[in-house]
């Protein structure tokens, strides 16, 4: 069964009736643009054909109800909320997000009568392929959509706008000082594209990317090493960032033009975090640019060179990540590299549809070689984003 068949039947075996409609949102790879998109830069991510789903009905006493399919079958349910008594901090763990999202859409004035929500969904958790993002953007839409402002009608919020309030839950609800990359993604993206985003204009274009038609593939490669973005560096990195833009008198970083002069600027300790942004924006334009003129087959090297920049200039990757992405290159992968936030979660690897299980073996290899848990992989389709399914 599906995230959304699975969120119908649960809805309904709960509630005692079916649900009003059904939301869900996918998660994401990001193909290239790591740790830029809080500097205002470029980011180029597809959406995956895993999703979370939402089983929506509205309610008329202004309460918000949860309840989570766990992938045992169990269905967890979160204590029930009065959505105009929702303030930042007092909600931690999985059911912080959809009633995060209540409150954000609250605070921007739209007005929630109470739902009941059923929660489904396959992105794999802790993975770094946005799962948390999928679970608050199906919200979001279902909210609003029961609210009459289902998306892309006349009068609604924008994507671009959604993601945006998705942002907000996470920085001031969840406490998650994520940038844009993956809310966009995951309302943004479309089938058989990756989405290339200037997170400074907002502007967005979508650049065809058929791996299959080219012979070739995305191999996920979920190292099982859960990350958390709450806990990990990743705030410490970001407020290096704005340090370092501070310094050189930059709005961000993404409007240093002569790097060699701004590192010479700079602390020693912040000159790999400015490199790796500069030089990250970089390959994204070199990638989209290759992807424009048919060459998908070529940007292989930007990847590891990416991956190497986020290794060593960055320092968000983890022995997990190193051995998998090595382990790929050195079975023949055009490229490989670390996604997301860091510190655990996946990495992907392009690789030749005919190598991919020679690439697969070499990874399970060398986890086992080191007494690793074995990594989860597949393929990664550039799949639909966001939307109303019943
Ligand atoms: C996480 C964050 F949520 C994104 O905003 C982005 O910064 C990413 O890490 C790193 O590129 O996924």
């Amino acid at each position: 069964m599906t995230p959304v068949e699975k969120a119908e039947k649960a809805f309904t075996e709960l509630h005692g009736q079916a649900p009003k409609a059904i939301w869900s949102a996918p998660g994401r790879v990001n193909l290239i643009g790591e740790h830029t998109d809080y500097n205002n830069g470029f980011v180029a991510p597809f959406a995956l054909p895993h999703r979370a789903a939402v089983a929506a009905s509205p309610r008329t006493d202004g309460v918000l109800t949860v309840s989570t399919l766990g992938d045992d079958g169990q269905l967890q349910t979160a204590d029930p909320v009065v959505i105009a008594e929702l303030t930042p901090g007092r909600i931690s763990g999985w059911a912080a997000y959809p009633a995060g999202v209540a409150w954000a859409l609250q605070e921007h004035g739209v007005e929630l009568s109470g739902a009941d929500l059923v929660v489904s969904g396959n992105v794999p958790t802790g993975a770094g392929l946005s799962s948390s993002h999928a679970l608050e953007c199906a919200t979001a839409l279902a909210l609003l959509g029961l609210a009459g402002r289902e998306v892309d009608q006349p009068g609604s919020p924008t994507r671009p706008e959604i993601a945006r309030l998705v942002q907000r839950t996470e920085n001031e609800f969840v406490g998650a000082m994520t940038g844009l990359l993956d809310q966009t993604a995951s309302l943004c993206c479309v089938a058989g594209h990756v989405l290339f985003l200037d997170v400074r204009s907002g502007e967005s274009e979508q650049v065809p990317f058929n791996a299959d038609a080219a012979g070739l593939e995305v191999l996920v490669i979920d190292t099982r090493a859960k990350h958390s973005l709450v806990e990990s560096g990743y705030g410490d990195r970001r407020r290096g960032c704005e340090r370092a833009a501070e310094l050189l008198g930059l709005e961000s970083l993404r409007d240093v033009e002569d790097l060699d002069g701004s590192l010479a600027r700079l602390p020693e300790e912040l000159r790999p975090l400015v490199r790796h942004v500069v030089t990250e924006n970089a390959r994204v334009l070199s990638v989209v640019a290759k992807l424009k003129a048919g060459r998908l087959d070529e940007i292989g090297p930007e990847l590891t060179a990416s991956h190497v920049s986020l290794r060593d200039d960055y320092q968000v990757s983890c022995l997990e990540l190193d051995v998998a992405v090595d382990a790929a290159l050195a079975a023949g992968a055009l490229g490989a590299r670390m996604i997301g936030g860091g510190f655990g979660g996946s990495a992907i690897a392009l690789v030749r549809a005919g190598d991919r299980a020679a690439v697969e073996q070499a990874a399970l290899d060398a986890y086992a070689a080191r007494s690793l848990t074995p990594p989860r992989l597949f393929v990664g389709v550039p799949s639909p984003g966001a939307g109303r399914d019943e």
